[in-house]
């Protein structure tokens, strides 16, 4: 798995998994006897060492050093029943389409910039010193998914004679850590698996090795902000210092999947420091508030909740545990943990129509000063992550015998997998049906009836602040992907053809409500306010997210199968592999 082009880092210490591959380098080489009877030496030994291994590291050692992948995670077994998962290739062109719509447009008016206004026809980047590529290399792996050769052409030609990481400058944005880990570093591994061009997994090398010394705090949670050129981290000041959540524990996957490429443990374990620091200051509930202090790794009392600064949180425990196929119990009985105290304390069920959603908790003090804890009915659209994420985990971490059937079956399930089963499809139930909109679109953030509230609604959900003539920041549609991630993941794990059918009702509402005729795709300010009015930008996480998985839903499911990938947060999709180290706590 490790590939001889990225180079070591040069740390003055070789890790012991270096070692090993020391040992197989030169048993290649042979150049002499000497060297090849002291490597058939060695070679035995380690044979014994192996004996006493226990069965999964020694298989993931064999694995890994013979160079051969992972044959992926079981999920699938039977077919229950006619389950069509061929391509719809008139749908999946017309997405291609689209994307060729953005890209073009970004291309002709802000190639190389880190963000792109289509009505302005400008890009902006997130330092005054310049961009850093983030929608370039966040559209590399649709590109070469979607056989866009001609794009990935020109892209790649500006990702190796232009792009650069020596910038100089303040970032005007948040989590900055969070998107350059997920976008660019994300985007560059995923570029380097899908191509196998060793000039991206260089690239992506030299990223993380600018990024490193954010992890260089008294617990190991990493700063929020980076400067790139200078190799430092900097302290968010607008959150007194604290780190999100969701940002510190969403470089998981990017930094293990390098650490296996160039066999440099210093990566993996930066990355996992964090996650023992996160299991440790677990708090009684088992759930996680959104921000923790980097100074005492302990959570600070702030929200609870699964939306902005905790979703990924809870993606990457799944993910972490899919990555190493299974082989990690750690982040298996830190994921489960987190998935029983969000059913106790955050999963709700709205008064009329039985919608499926999950609360958030604000901490507050009463008149004595006393912290109490006030849950909301509110959600935001980045939670229709959860929907998928949930059916996921249901058939890899809650079958009672491994392997389950496509769509599993009741006795395949063990309870918490069934709990999470029949959460996970209602919360994409709930997702879809928030966009009964005037647009088909779904707002950025919805509130749920309660009893006794005295609000009016057509629904069970409603659009907090918004009357006609004002648009709230809530009702606004950023062309977020969570609810077809969702659908995506929700027709290869049942073959149900009505995930393809919402699927294609939203790509619609797009094309309809969001695409600019000169080129492009722009936010909306109100869903529910026709004719729409525009916001100016269109997201990066359009053409790495959006229209990849609308693109992969109406694949076939050879196309990047569940079992044999994890795609980060951004979706870039990863290989599972088999570790050549462990995750160093319990
Ligand atoms: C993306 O950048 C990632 O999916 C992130 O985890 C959450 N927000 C956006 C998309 O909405």
């Amino acid at each position: 798995m490790a590939d001889p082009a990225i180079r070591k880092r040069k740390t003055g210490k070789s890790s012991p998994s270096q070692k090993n591959e020391h040992l197989f380098t030169d048993s290649k080489r042979g150049k002499d006897g000497t060297t090849i009877k002291t490597v058939l030496a060695a070679v035995l030994v380690s044979a014994g060492v192996l004996l006493y291994m226990n069965y999964d590291t020694a298989r993931s050692f064999v694995r890994t050093r013979l160079g051969k992948q992972s044959p992926g995670w079981d999920f699938e077994a039977t077919r229950g029943g006619a389950v069509d998962f061929s391509a719809d290739l008139p749908k999946r062109d017309a997405v291609v389409a689209a994307f060729k719509h953005a890209w073009l447009a970004y291309e002709r008016d802000a190639m190389g910039d880190d963000e792109y206004h289509p009505i302005r026809k400008a890009g902006s980047n997130l330092t005054q010193a310049g961009g850093i590529g983030y929608t370039v290399v966040d559209s590399i792996d649709s590109m070469l998914l979607m056989g866009l050769e001609e794009e990935h052409a020109r892209a790649r030609k500006w990702v190796a004679e232009k792009m650069t990481f020596e910038r100089d400058g303040n970032f005007n944005t948040f989590e900055v850590l969070l998107f350059t880990t997920i976008r660019v570093l994300g985007g560059l591994l995923s570029a380097y698996h899908l191509s196998g061009d060793h000039m991206y997994a260089e690239r992506a090398q030299d990223l993380a090795d600018r990024i490193l010394p954010v992890f260089n705090t008294p617990t190991g949670l990493p700063l929020s902000m980076v400067n790139l050129k200078k190799r430092e981290g900097i302290p968010d000041k607008d959150n007194h210092g604290l780190v999100s959540t969701a940002e510190v524990s969403t470089l998981q996957l990017e930094f293990k999947y390098l650490a296996m490429l160039a066999d440099d443990d210093e990566y993996w374990r930066k990355a996992e420091k964090v996650m023992q620091v996160i299991k440790d200051a677990r708090i009684a509930t088992g759930l996680a508030s959104i921000f923790l202090n980097p100074d005492d790794g302990k959570f600070a009392i702030s929200p609870i909740r699964l939306g902005s600064r905790g979703d990924s949180y809870y993606e990457y425990l799944l993910k972490q545990y899919l990555q190493t196929n299974l082989t990690e119990p750690v982040y298996r009985d830190m994921y489960d943990d987190a998935m029983d105290a969000i059913h106790t304390h955050l999963m709700k069920t709205s008064e009329a129509e039985g919608l499926t959603y999950t609360a958030e908790i604000l901490p507050e003090r009463d008149q004595q000063g006393k912290i109490i804890w006030r849950v909301i009915p509110k959600q935001d659209h980045l939670v229709c992550f959860f929907g998928g994420s949930l059916m996921l985990g249901a058939v890899s971490t809650g079958t009672v015998g491994g392997t389950v059937s496509v769509p599993p079956r009741a006795e395949e399930l063990t309870a918490q997998g069934k709990r999470d089963w029949l959460s996970g499809t209602e919360l994409v139930r709930t997702c879809m049906a928030t966009h009964n909109t005037a647009t088909g679109l779904s707002p950025e953030i919805v509130h749920f009836r309660m009893a006794g509230d005295g609000i009016e609604s057509k629904h069970d959900w409603y659009i907090k602040g918004a009357r006609p003539g004002y648009a709230p920041y809530d009702a606004r549609y950023i062309l977020r992907p969570e609810t077809v991630e969702s659908l995506f993941i929700a027709f290869r794990l049942t073959g149900d053809p009505q995930y393809r059918a919402w699927g294609w009702d939203i790509f619609q509402a797009i094309e309809k409500h969001c695409r600019v005729e000169s080129g492009g795709y722009a936010s909306v300010l109100n869903v529910d306010e026709l004719p729409v009015k525009y916001e100016d930008k269109m997201e990066t996480f359009l053409m790495s997210e959006t229209l990849k998985y609308l693109y992969l839903l109406f694949s076939d499911e050879s196309v990047l199968p569940l079992n044999k990938y994890v795609f980060n947060t951004e979706a870039h999709p990863f290989p599972v592999f088999y570790p050549s180290l462990r995750t160093g706590f319990s």
